[in-house]
């Protein structure tokens, strides 16, 4: 069993019917699937350079002045923060690669509206604080995980789910290590080169009323060789209120409104997911919520 594949340059062809049930069963199914093909203006030359610029980096970081960055576990990009490394080239290619995904993202999201029946734009207005300024969060975080001794004992990262909106990987061509859990069983998200690998957070869930669930998933580690992936997140901001689309509470004989989720405010949500992520993720939903 794998997880399902999408060629994504078919969602404006003929076949464009066929992909948007794709990914309408990968969300449904899943809560994973990968895109490849003309991704969305995501040239195989970016992502190359994208690859290339982050082995450089490793080639050089014991020469670079990386203060205040632990290369071994994880760096975080954003367009205004410090860029970690002064090697040539990382920091215009990062941002080229982030301005695509999160273009992207977009897009994705557009999808995932039109599959649930909502407005075009819902999801994205709704992470945006309700709206059309561009006040969600759209990060990126460079992992590195090294070749471990004991991989029977320690993980890469724990299982967990992922607490926001939309996540885009873009892991190793060749080191695997990434696992969902899919009816009770992990299955390995196998690498694909130059695919994006997209996965909906608890935000998702939340918005869907359950129909998108966020999987659980975690990352192994290997004896050998050296697994990089990058994963970047468009998440709401953290002002923003989330609920279950009305559109997506049933009524019950006409009357009793059907929400499986409580209605919060984002910022509070990720401050139980800070002290709860490796934990089962149903009471963080009920511990966000405060006087409103
Ligand atoms: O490194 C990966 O492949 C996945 C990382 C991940 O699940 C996360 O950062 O939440
Ligand atoms: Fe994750």
């Amino acid at each position: 069993m794998a997880i399902p594949v999408i060629d994504f340059s078919k969602l404006n062809g003929e076949e464009r019917a066929k992909t948007m049930a794709q990914i309408a069963n990968g969300c449904e199914e899943w809560g994973f699937f990968q895109l490849v093909n003309h991704i969305y203006g995501i040239s195989e030359e970016l992502l190359e350079r994208v690859k290339k610029k982050l082995n450089d980096l490793v080639e050089k970081k014991s020469s670079d002045n990386l203060e205040n960055v632990d290369w071994e576990d994880v760096f975080t990009l954003l367009d205004e923060n410090e860029w970690p490394t002064q090697t040539f080239g990382f920091k215009e290619t990062m941002a080229e690669y982030r301005s695509e995904l999160k273009k992207l993202a977009v897009k994705v999201m557009e999808v995932m509206d039109e599959n649930l029946g909502l407005a075009k734009g819902y999801i994205k207005r709704a992470f945006n604080g309700g709206e059309d300024q561009d006040t969600a969060f759209f990060g990126t975080k460079v992992s590195h995980y090294p070749p471990c001794p004991h991989p029977d004992r320690v993980t890469g990262l724990r299982a967990h789910t992922d607490a926001g909106g939309v996540f885009l990987l873009f892991q190793d061509d060749e080191v695997s290590g990434l696992q969902i859990l899919k009816d009770g069983q992990w299955i390995d998200v196998q690498p694909l080169p130059n695919s994006i690998v997209i996965n909906t957070g608890d935000q998702i869930e939340v918005l869907s009323n359950g129909k998108y669930k966020s999987a659980w998933h975690r990352v192994l580690t290997k004896t050998n060789g050296n697994r990089r992936s990058i994963a970047s997140f468009y998440n709401p901001s953290l002002k923003a209120t989330i609920a279950p689309a009305p559109q997506l509470v049933e009524k019950v004989n006409q009357e009793v409104d059907q929400a499986y989720y409580p209605k919060f405010v984002f910022g509070d949500y990720m401050a139980v997911y800070a002290e709860q992520k490796f934990l089962p993720k149903e009471p963080r939903f009920q511990a966000a919520v405060r006087a409103m």
